[in-house]
C-alpha cells in the first residue's frame, strides 16, 4: 500500500474556475455530466490533467465542445493528456452505481433516497475531479428525476430553478455562490419533508432553516431546529461569524458511517443526531444532538469558509470545531441557571469531556496507531478521523484561550477569519494568526501538533516555613511509545498549567509567585504557570501555611500528571478543592489507585478488601446537597474498565473487572441508605425536559439505582428498577431501568427486555439500544454473552449493513464489553475477526473502526495476547481494503 507524506505535499498544477454538474439520478446507474472551466495554476506547465478518480465508467469526454481521445483510465483516476495552454472547458459524462454502493462512501442509497457522503475522498466516486481540499471552486449543481420516486431534490447552496421535464420528471438547479473543495458538495433526493423556521440574524436578514427527514419522524425534529437556531445564535454572540447563506438545511439518513458531516448549506445527518423525543431518546441523545448539531453548523466558518490546504491538516477545521461545540455544549448548559449551576453544569461538561480524551486519546497515543495532531503520513485518511486530530486536537486549541484569556482567543479568531477567509489553510497558519493578534512567539508552541504521545508531567513541591515560600518543580517528558512516536518527541512543550493551593481549611490561598514582584491588588486563586523547560521550578510567596497543590486546574493541557498524594490528601481534595474538575479528579485519583491494587490481588487470588475511609469519601460526596447532582453522578461513576486496563503493564480484564465489582459492591453495601436517598430524593417530576438540571438529576438517581443492583440481596432494586420501567414516559428512564434489570440477571430483564422490542420494533434508534443493551450486559460468572450476540445477529432485526446496527451489537460487544470481549477461550476475538472481516467487504470504513479494537494487543496477559495475535493475523490474511489493512498491519509491526 501507498503512504502519503505531508512533506511531499505540491499545489495544485490546474486550478478550476468553476464547475456545472447535471445528475440523471436511477439507483441502478446514475449519469453525471462535469463541466469544468480549467486552467493551468500560476507557473505550473504539466502537459497533461490527472484527475481523481474510483468505481467509475467513462462515458465521454470534450474539450472546448470537441470529444477528445487522449484520455486515459486508471483504478483511480483519469489522465487527460496535452490538455490546451489556455483555459479550457472539460467535459466529461460518467455513470456510477448507487444501488451497489455499501461503502457509503459517494452517491448511494438508503431507504429508496439517494445521499452523497464526500469527505474526505468520496467525491472522486461521483464524477472524475481533482479531488483534493485546496482546489476550491462554485459549484452550479442540476438534478434530474422521477418525480413520483424523488419529488425532493436538494443540493449546496441556493435553490434558483425547478421544473418539469417528460415522462414523470422533473429538475432542480441549485447554486452555490462560495467557493468549495469537492468534499463539501452533497446532493440528496426523495422522499422528505422538512421542518421549517426562518430567523432574522443580526445585520436584519431572514433565513431559512429545514430539518428534512422521512415523513413519519416529523415529529422528532423540534430538538435539532431548536438547537441549530442556539447554534447560529451562539456563533454571532461568541465569534461574530454570522449565517452566511439563504437556506441552512439537515438532512438526517438511517444509513451513515459516522456522526454527520458539514457539506456547504446541507448539512448530512446520521439520524441519531438528528431524531429525538422523550419516548425514544435518552438525555444523553438530546445532548448528543446538541453539540453535533452545534459541530456541523461552526464548521460552516472552521472548515467551510476556511478549509484544509491538505488532510495533514485536518485537525485545522476539526480541533478548532470540536473546541467550539464544546463551549457551545457549556454555555448551553449553564444557561438559565443560577451562577453555582451554571459554574456545576459547565464543570460536568469539562469533566465529561475530559474522560471521553483520556479514556480514549490517551491510549491510542499510547498504541500503534500514535500520531501527532497533524499527522506526518498515512495509507488511509479515513483512519485518521481519530480521538487524536478531534479531541486532542481541540485541547491544543483550548490552551490557546488559557494563555490569552477569551478576548486574547477571540482576536486570534478574528485575524484568522481577516487572512484567510475563502482560502485552503495550515495548522500553521492558524498559529500564526494566535501569535500575531497577541503579540507571542508560539514558536515552541508548534510541538504540539508535531509529537505524538501523551506528555508526561511529574510535580515535587517544598514548603519553607521560615521563608513562607512554597517551591513546585514541574518535570515534562513522555510515557513509553512506539518507535514512530518516539521518533516525533523532540524538545519540551509550552504547557499552562494551571494551579491553586489549597490551605487546611480547605480554602484556597491567595497566590503571589516570586516573579510577581510588587503585591497583586487582587490575588488569585488559580495561576497559569507556563512551563517551557524540560525542569522548572516556580516559587510562591507570602505562603502562610503549608498547602495542598491542586495541579492542573481544570485540565488545562492534555497531559497526564503525577504527584505523590497520600490517600488522606486525596480525600481532603475530594471533599475541598474549590476547582469542580479537580475536586472529581481527587476521587478518580483515589478509586483509581485503590482499583489497580485490588486488580492486583485478584490476579494474584488473594482476598480483596478496601479501606473504609474510601467507601466513606465517596459517601460523603453522595450526601453533599450543596453540590450539583451531574456532579454527583461523575463523581460516583468509577474509571471504566478500559482506562484501568491502560494503567496496567499487562493488563488482565477479568482481575480489572473483579476489581472493579468488588469496589461497586462495597460502596453499594456501604452507602446503601445514602444510595436509596439519592435515588428518591432525584425522581423527576414533571413533564420530561431534557435539561441540563433534570438531566443530572435522573443522571444521579439512576446511578444509584445501578449500584443498588450491586447489593448482596438486589431485591429492593429489581422492584424499584422494575416500578421505573413500568411506569416511565422516557426513555432516560425506562433504559436505564432495563439495564439495571439487565445488570441484576437475564430472568429479571426478560419481560421488560419483551416489552421493549414489542414497544419500539419500528423505531430503529431506539431498537439500537435494545441490541446495545444486551451486548453489554455484564454476565454471570462463566456465562458467555456473547452467545446471546451471535444469537442476536440472526434476529430479522439486525443488519451488517446498516452502520448503526453493527455499532450498536457488534461494536458494543467488542469495544464496551471488556470482560466478556476478553474472554480467556478467546471466543470475542474470533469472532472480531470475522465480523471484521465481513465488515470490510460491506463497508472498509466501518471495518476499519472496529479493527482498531484489538491494536492494543501487546497491552495484555501473554495468553490473551497470542490469541489476538493470532485473530490479527487472521485479518491480515484475508483482508481486502487498504483501511482494515493499515490498522491490522500497524498493529502486528
Ligand atoms: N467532517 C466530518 C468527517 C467525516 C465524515 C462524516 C460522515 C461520514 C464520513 C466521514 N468521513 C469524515 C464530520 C465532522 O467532523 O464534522
Ligand atoms: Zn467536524
Amino acid at each position: 500500500s501507498v503512504t502519503i507524506r505531508r512533506v511531499d505535499y505540491t499545489p495544485p498544477a490546474f486550478a478550476i474556475d468553476k464547475v456545472e454538474l447535471e445528475f440523471d439520478l436511477a439507483p441502478l446507474t446514475t449519469t453525471v455530466t462535469n463541466r469544468m472551466q480549467l486552467r493551468r495554476a500560476p507557473g505550473a506547465s504539466a502537459r497533461d490533467l490527472v484527475l481523481h478518480g474510483e468505481d467509475l465508467e467513462l462515458v465521454r469526454a470534450e474539450i472546448d465542445g470537441k470529444p477528445w481521445t487522449g484520455v486515459q483510465v486508471s483504478t483511480d483516476g483519469l489522465t487527460v493528456s496535452n490538455v490546451p495552454e489556455q483555459p479550457f472547458e472539460l467535459t466529461l459524462v460518467t455513470t456510477n452505481r448507487p444501488s451497489a454502493n455499501t461503502s457509503l462512501s459517494g452517491l448511494y442509497v438508503s431507504n429508496h433516497n439517494f445521499f452523497t457522503q464526500c469527505e474526505a475522498e468520496g467525491f472522486r466516486r461521483i464524477t472524475y475531479f481533482l479531488d483534493r481540499p485546496d482546489v476550491m471552486t462554485t459549484y452550479t449543481v442540476t438534478l434530474r428525476a422521477s418525480r413520483a420516486d424523488y419529488p425532493v431534490l436538494l443540493s449546496n447552496g441556493n435553490l434558483v430553478e425547478t421544473g418539469e421535464l417528460p415522462d414523470g420528471r422533473h429538475f432542480a438547479r441549485w447554486h452555490d455562490p462560495f467557493p468549495k473543495p469537492s468534499y463539501l458538495f452533497a446532493l440528496v433526493a426523495g422522499k422528505l419533508v422538512a421542518r421549517e423556521q426562518r430567523i432574522r440574524i443580526r445585520s436584519g436578514e431572514e433565513k431559512l432553516l429545514q430539518v428534512w427527514v422521512e415523513p413519519h419522524d416529523l415529529p422528532k425534529t423540534e430538538y435539532a431546529m431548536q438547537s441549530l437556531v442556539h447554534s447560529i445564535e451562539w456563533d454571532e454572540e461568541r465569534f461574530g461569524l454570522p449565517l452566511d447563506l439563504e437556506r441552512f438545511m439537515i438532512v438526517a439518513v438511517g444509513d451513515f458511517n459516522m456522526g454527520a458531516m458539514e457539506n456547504k448549506g446541507l448539512n448530512i445527518f446520521n439520524t441519531k443526531y438528528v431524531l429525538a423525543d422523550a419516548e425514544t431518546a435518552t438525555d444523553i441523545d438530546f445532548s448528543g444532538i446538541e453539540a453535533v448539531v452545534g459541530h456541523e453548523y461552526f464548521h460552516n466558518w472552521t472548515g467551510n469558509r476556511v478549509t484544509c490546504r491538505d488532510w495533514f491538516q485536518l485537525s485545522l477545521k476539526e480541533g478548532l470545531t470540536v473546541f467550539r461545540d464544546q463551549e457551545f455544549s457549556a454555555d448551553m448548559a449553564a444557561a438559565g441557571g443560577s451562577p453555582e449551576a451554571a459554574a456545576a453544569a459547565r464543570a460536568a461538561r469539562r469533566i465529561d469531556d475530559v474522560r471521553g480524551l483520556r479514556q480514549n486519546q490517551f491510549a491510542e497515543d499510547a498504541g500503534p496507531m500514535a500520531h501527532p495532531v497533524r499527522p506526518d503520513s498515512y495509507v488511509e485518511i479515513n483512519n485518521f478521523y481519530t480521538m487524536t486530530v478531534y479531541e486532542k486536537g481541540a485541547e491544543v486549541v483550548r490552551m490557546y484561550q488559557t494563555l490569552f484569556g477569551r478576548d486574547g482567543f477571540r482576536k486570534g479568531m478574528d485575524l484568522y477569519f481577516a487572512r484567510h477567509d475563502g482560502q485552503a489553510v495550515t495548522c500553521d497558519d492558524f498559529r500564526a494568526a494566535m501569535a500575531d493578534a497577541n503579540q507571542r512567539d508560539l514558536t515552541q508552541f508548534e510541538r504540539w501538533y508535531s509529537q505524538a504521545g501523551t506528555p508526561h508531567v511529574s510535580a515535587t513541591a517544598q514548603y519553607d516555613a521560615a521563608a513562607r515560600t512554597f517551591d513546585i518543580t514541574l518535570t515534562q517528558g513522555y510515557g513509553p511509545a512506539s518507535a514512530d512516536a518516539k521518533a516525533t518527541q523532540k524538545g519540551p512543550l509550552l504547557i499552562p498549567f494551571a494551579i491553586g493551593l489549597v490551605g487546611s481549611d480547605g480554602k484556597d490561598l491567595p497566590l503571589r509567585l516570586a516573579q510577581d514582584g510588587q503585591v497583586l491588588a487582587e490575588p488569585q486563586t488559580t495561576r497559569v504557570l507556563e512551563l517551557t523547560e524540560t525542569e522548572q521550578t516556580f516559587r510562591f510567596v507570602d505562603v502562610a501555611e503549608e498547602p495542598l497543590p491542586s495541579l492542573l486546574r481544570n485540565f488545562s493541557a492534555p497531559v497526564i500528571v503525577s504527584y505523590d498524594y497520600t490517600d488522606a490528601q486525596l480525600t481532603f481534595l475530594f471533599a475541598h478543592d474549590s476547582d469542580p474538575f479537580n475536586r472529581w479528579e481527587a476521587g478518580q485519583r483515589l478509586a483509581t489507585r485503590a482499583l489497580l491494587s485490588l486488580a492486583d490481588a485478584a490476579a494474584r487470588g488473594d482476598a480483596l478488601s478496601l479501606d473504609p475511609e474510601i467507601v466513606a469519601a465517596f459517601g460523603r460526596v453522595l450526601r453533599d446537597s450543596t453540590l450539583a447532582p451531574a456532579f454527583r453522578e461523575l463523581a460516583l461513576t468509577l474509571p471504566s474498565e478500559s482506562y484501568l486496563a491502560e494503567q496496567i503493564e499487562e493488563a488482565d480484564p477479568a482481575a480489572v473487572h473483579a476489581a472493579r465489582l468488588f469496589f461497586r459492591r462495597a460502596l453499594a453495601n456501604g452507602l446503601r441508605d445514602d444510595l436509596m436517598a439519592a435515588y428518591e430524593q432525584n425522581r423527576v417530576e414533571g413533564l420530561y425536559e431534557p435539561s441540563a438540571v433534570d438531566a443530572g438529576r435522573r443522571g444521579l438517581k439512576n446511578v444509584a439505582l445501578s449500584y443498588l443492583a450491586d447489593l448482596d440481596d438486589p431485591d429492593d432494586a429489581a422492584e424499584l428498577a422494575r416500578a421505573q420501567y413500568d411506569s416511565a414516559d422516557n426513555m432516560t428512564e425506562r433504559s436505564a431501568a432495563l439495564v439495571t434489570l439487565l445488570q441484576i440477571g437475564p430472568s429479571a430483564a426478560r419481560a421488560p427486555l419483551d416489552d421493549f422490542y414489542l414497544r419500539f420494533e419500528k423505531e430503529a434508534l431506539a431498537l439500537d439500544k435494545w441490541f446495545g443493551m444486551q451486548a453489554t450486559r455484564r454476565g454471570a460468572p462463566g456465562e458467555r454473552v456473547l452467545d446471546d450476540v451471535g444469537a442476536l445477529m440472526a434476529h430479522p432485526a439486525f443488519s451488517l449493513k446498516n452502520p448503526n446496527r453493527a455499532r450498536a451489537l457488534i461494536f458494543q460487544f467488542c469495544m464496551g464489553n471488556a470482560a466478556q470481549f476478553h474472554a480467556t477461550d478467546g471466543s470475542g476475538y474470533a469472532f472480531w475477526a470475522e465480523q471484521v472481516l465481513a465488515l470490510d467487504a460491506i463497508n472498509p470504513q466501518v471495518a476499519s473502526r472496529l479493527a482498531r479494537s484489538l491494536e492494543r494487543w501487546r497491552k495484555f496477559t501473554p495468553a490473551l495476547r497470542e490469541k489476538m495475535r493470532a485473530a490479527l493475523e487472521r485479518v491480515a490474511a484475508g483482508v481486502q481494503s487498504k483501511d482494515v489493512r493499515e490498522v491490522v498491519e500497524k498493529a502486528l509491526a
